[in-house]
């Protein structure tokens, strides 16, 4: 390309990517170049190294010899990527604030190619340099995000970034959350080549309750993208399908074919391949249906049970965050020796290794934007950032069967505000994914003597209603178990989306009394929320809180918590308490 050609396709493109900062998707299904490894630190308590007083993104060094900067990268201290800082340095263990990255890679800039950073995901709010420039920002500590770099490269580059994951009023989540704050950039960080016009992004599933339509859309980017030619190709089901992008630069697809239908006897994925004459892209999808029909969920057109576990995306044996295929397989892995079908993905969207590991493993999801209580709804600003987080998710996972449901939040409190904002971001999910389900986690069952009743005003957007009820832990039983009985003001399915109680792992007494950390009361009230739920005629899943016992800061009880939720059927070594095998039993004598 000529010198003014290749300035000029610079300038526009970097133009464009201003506009656009989410113009690359489905990242896992392309090549890339990894950033993972040690990046060098700076621990920025009072972020002094954000303004032009010690402007740690300029990255400068002394010249001469009465020059002397208060800062600088350091191979002498890093951190590792993907991870949290917390785990890595006892000194950062409680810590909530800045720190910044450096990483340096070699990467020559090509004729005719744009490049892109990707990040899994950064907790919480980030700035990102890019050869000193700032190339974006982002909030949101649970989604990716990418930049385009293209034009900004030069043979050696540096990326730094800014990261705080300071708690702040009208931050999803807000100032108080029951699991670990862990900072930094804690999903994996890669560079991303595509040609000028390349797959910008797709959705391939079946038609909404068809089982022999594939349907769904191709979008280019790049200029000159009307009346391209693209082709889909699965090989398997002797699919080749060609089709040409619009005006827009979409190509809409309607292809007949019968796929075996995924599930979790037969997690069937194919091999799809998505070709334009500049690009090509290989995924792997599976093809389902999820529909609700009065009280029962249907998978595949037939009844389904979900016999759930929700998880914290965390290594407990590791007291870290959990961010690679490795430690997917282990949590998913524990989940099906349990005996389960589903796992609630708590309280945010998990990295995306999991979600990739469950489409293979058979396990439906429940994924989950990071509305967790005390969250700001008056505040106009919440809708827009939870829009955008919901759009995050989406846009990432929404070729992955195994997400049946999507989640907007967990146990918010009922009001005109909250009611508004949640019910704007249910219509916003449909506009954008009609083919899976909306679900909310609810705690507002009325309990009164042997009797619950949901009646939460919010379960009206609600395509499954999720319930968490701690009776026999922070709720006592108002009746026998047995003789409990649960009244639902809608003809929709229940999801008993959380309940549980603690016990510290080797540690016996009496099954009666909650003070002790027992494993024979935790088993207990598993006994009893399972006697009651045999009576729950519209209950179509069950999820225990928790599979493993997760790190929390406010969990305060010096002998048996010590920063630890207990309520783990799991125990922080991975060793099954008590409460394990009353659930297991549950699991296995239960038909699918
Ligand atoms: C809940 C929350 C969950 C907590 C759990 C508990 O209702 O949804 O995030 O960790 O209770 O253990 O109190």
């Amino acid at each position: 390309m000529k010198k003014v050609t290749l300035i000029a396709f610079c300038f526009i493109i970097g133009l464009y990517s201003m506009l656009c900062a989410q113009t690359l998707q489905n990242v896992y299904a392309r090549h890339t170049i990894s950033l993972n490894g040690q990046w060098q630190v700076i621990i920025d308590p009072f972020n002094a190294g954000a303004g032009n007083w010690k402007p740690v993104w300029k990255d400068q060094r002394p010249t001469g010899k009465s020059d002397f900067y208060e800062y600088a990268f350091t191979d002498a201290v890093t951190l590792k990527v993907p991870g949290d800082w917390n785990s890595q340095k006892p000194e950062l263990k409680y810590y909530e604030s800045t720190v910044w990255y450096k990483k340096t890679f070699t990467l020559k800039p090509k004729p005719g190619k744009r490049v892109f950073i990707y990040f899994g995901a950064v907790n919480y709010q980030c700035d990102v340099y890019f050869n000193n420039q700032l190339v974006g920002s982002h909030e949101g500590g649970f989604t990716p995000f990418q930049f385009e770099v293209t034009g900004k490269l030069r043979d050696t580059n540096s990326v730094i970034i800014r990261v705080n994951n300071q708690r702040k009023p009208d931050n999803i989540p807000a100032m108080n959350f029951d699991w670990w704050n862990y900072g930094g950039i804690t999903r994996d960080v890669s560079i991303i080549e595509t040609p000028e016009s390349y797959i910008q992004d797709y959705n391939i599933q079946l038609a909404k309750n068809k089982s022999d339509i594939i349907a769904g859309w191709v979008q280019l980017n790049g200029s000159g993208n009307t009346s391209q030619p693209i082709l889909i190709k699965i090989p398997e089901l002797h699919v080749s399908y060609a089709a040409v992008t619009d005006a827009n630069g979409k190509a809409w697809i309607h292809i007949p074919s019968s796929p075996v239908l995924w599930s979790p006897g037969n997690p069937k994925l194919y091999d799809v391949i998505i070709t334009l004459s500049t690009d090509t892209v290989h995924d792997l999808i599976g093809f389902r249906n999820i529909e609700v029909k009065g009280t029962e969920i249907l998978l595949n057109g037939k009844s389904v049970f979900l016999k759930g576990i929700n998880i914290h995306e965390e290594v407990p044996q590791e007291a870290r965050r959990a961010w690679s295929e490795a430690d997917a397989e282990m949590l998913l892995h524990w989940a099906k020796e349990l005996g389960c079908n589903f796992v609630r993905l708590t309280h945010y969207s998990h990295n995306e290794h999991i979600v990739r590991v469950a489409d293979k493993l058979g396990i439906m999801l429940w994924e989950e934007v990071p509305l967790w209580q005390n969250i700001q709804f008056s505040n106009p600003a919440i809708l827009n950032k939870a829009d955008t987080m919901l759009k995050e998710m989406i846009t990432r996972d929404k070729n992955r069967c195994s997400i049946i449901l999507w989640s907007m939040s967990n146990e918010t409190s009922p009001s005109v505000y909250r009611n508004r904002t949640i019910t704007a971001m249910a219509e916003y999910v449909r506009s954008i994914d009609s083919t899976r389900l909306i679900t909310s986690a609810i705690n507002d069952a009325h309990i009164k003597d042997n009797t619950a009743t949901i009646d939460d005003s919010l379960c009206i957007v609600l395509d499954v209603i999720g319930v968490n009820e701690y009776l026999g832990w922070y709720v006592p039983w108002s009746a026998k178990p047995e003789e409990m009985v649960w009244n639902s003001s809608y003809n929709k399915p229940l999801i008993m989306s959380e309940f549980g109680a603690e016990s510290l792992y080797g540690n016996h007494g009496s099954a009666d009394s909650n003070g002790y950390w027992a494993e024979e009361r935790e088993a207990q009230v598993y006994k009893d929320q399972i006697a009651m739920f045999k009576n729950i005629p519209f209950l179509r899943g069950t999820c225990p809180w928790i599979l493993a016992d997760f790190r929390s800061e406010t969990r305060l009880q010096p002998v048996y918590q010590q920063g630890w939720n207990r309520k783990g059927l799991l125990s922080d070594k991975g060793l099954k308490k008590k409460a394990w095998y009353v659930m297991h039993q549950f699991y296995e004598e239960m038909p699918d």
